[in-house]
């Protein structure tokens, strides 16, 4: 069938809408007409060429929502008419990553998805004959894709398309860095590093939890506003406080007997290195924790002194917020739904998908916080 995308033909040059051809769905896999789709930084990653797996031409886009049209031999899991969110990280329930209970990242397709085809090695998107990539096994930036159907999460008919679509990562990636891979309690000290898409989205997950103090920094002064709304507490500008920003920090987290100083838990939402040498030097000496979230190029590397780490800094990473995308979605969806957690303020832009363009143009102005294509 012929779908309209947005093709990303070489990296570092704008998408280009063009129709191209979808095969149906093969065995174990569904057709899903995608409603609504948002633009993470980390399909910017992508497109410029930063990302080492990055492969041309290929459909991005991972952060979508849909409904099922067709579906191939053997799915038992959804049926035609059910809504979904695509998931980059899938959820198989019988691989060894799956069945450890120690991690979300199943490893039953990983390595086609990173080859940018489907489980059986082929792609099902072309265009006049020549194979165009899948990315992240999802694609969204189609309007209709296919998928394995251990990589779509079944959600309530009556969500919106237009809002749940960034439950398909953002929101789910930093509520999830917060309750499932750091486990925040109640009272912690955090900070959180980059306010955008997800950095917004740690810190209404530290709300959510009871958080202290949840001090936000970014280079950007308009983002105070944007973290105050969502429950932060204190506003650092890295680029005003320059070279003492982890003394800064600390200071900030002393507190009556604790003259020590450093948080509880620190959030990397900016995929700087340099930045997550500071998160991590910013956490409390004896226990500290930083979680990397954010996304770095090819070819760059943490480094620290051996010292944070021996005087009890972790630092630990996250996939996809730690969430089991087909067990835990249909939950956050619910917790929108509910009123639990918040999706609509964070939306700042709504653009048809001839104009996806500017979506990228609006994230490196640091005017958007996400900008969602609705089909
Ligand atoms: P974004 O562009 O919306 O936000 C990034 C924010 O970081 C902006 O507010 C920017 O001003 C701020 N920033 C930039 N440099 C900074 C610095 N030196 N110090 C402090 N703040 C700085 O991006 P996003 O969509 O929120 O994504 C953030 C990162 O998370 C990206 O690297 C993305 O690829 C990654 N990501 C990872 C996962 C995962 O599962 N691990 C999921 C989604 C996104
Ligand atoms: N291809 C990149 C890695 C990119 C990466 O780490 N992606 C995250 C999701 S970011 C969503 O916005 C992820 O899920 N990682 C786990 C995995 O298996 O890819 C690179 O650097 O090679
Ligand atoms: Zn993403």
């Amino acid at each position: 069938m012929d779908v309209k995308a947005a093709v990303a033909f070489e990296a570092g040059k704008l998408l280009e809408i063009a129709t191209v051809q979808l095969e149906g769905p093969r065995a174990g896999e569904v057709l899903v007409e995608i409603k609504a789709t948002g633009i993470c930084h980390t399909d910017e990653f992508t497109r410029s060429g930063a990302d080492p797996e990055g492969l041309f031409p290929a459909i991005l886009g991972h952060e979508g929502a849909g409904i099922v049209v067709d579906v191939g031999a053997d799915v038992t899991s959804v049926k035609k008419g059910d809504h979904v969110i695509p998931l980059y990280t899938p959820e198989c329930r019988q691989c060894p990553s799956c069945l450890s209970r120690k991690t979300n990242l199943c490893t039953a397709i990983r390595a086609t998805q990173g080859q940018g085809v489907m489980p059986d090695g082929s792609s099902r998107f072309s265009l006049d004959g020549r194979k165009i990539h899948h990315y992240m096994g999802c694609s969204t930036f189609a309007n209709f894709t296919v998928l394995p159907e251990i990589a779509v999460a079944k959600i309530r008919d009556d969500a919106p398309f237009d809002k749940v679509c960034y439950i398909g990562c953002g929101v789910t990636t930093g509520i999830g860095a917060v309750i499932n891979t750091a486990k925040v309690e109640p009272g912690a000290k955090c900070v959180v590093f980059g306010l955008g898409g997800i950095g917004l989205n740690v810190i209404q997950g530290l709300r959510l939890v009871g958080a202290d103090m949840i001090i936000g920094v970014d280079i950007n002064n308009n983002k105070k506003a944007w973290g105050e709304r969502f429950g932060m507490t204190h506003f650092v500008n890295a680029r005003e406080v320059g070279a003492d920003l982890v003394a800064h920090l600390v200071n900030l987290t002393k507190s009556g007997a604790d003259q020590i100083g450093g948080a509880d838990y620190t959030f990397d939402c900016t995929g700087n290195v340099t930045v997550m040498r500071q998160a991590l030097e910013a956490s409390h000496r004896g226990w500290g924790q930083s979680i990397i979230i954010g996304v770095a190029p090819a070819g760059a590397e943490i480094s620290t002194r051996p010292f944070q780490l021996v005087t009890g800094r972790t630092w630990r990473g996250t996939a996809f917020g730690g969430a089991r995308g087909r067990t835990d979605v249909p939950k956050i969806v619910d917790w929108y739904m509910n009123g639990k957690i918040e999706i609509d303020p964070m939306i700042t832009h709504i653009l048809p998908l001839a104009d996806i363009n500017e979506g990228f143009d609006l994230m490196h102005a640091g005017e958007s916080i996400r900008s969602v294509v609705v089909y």
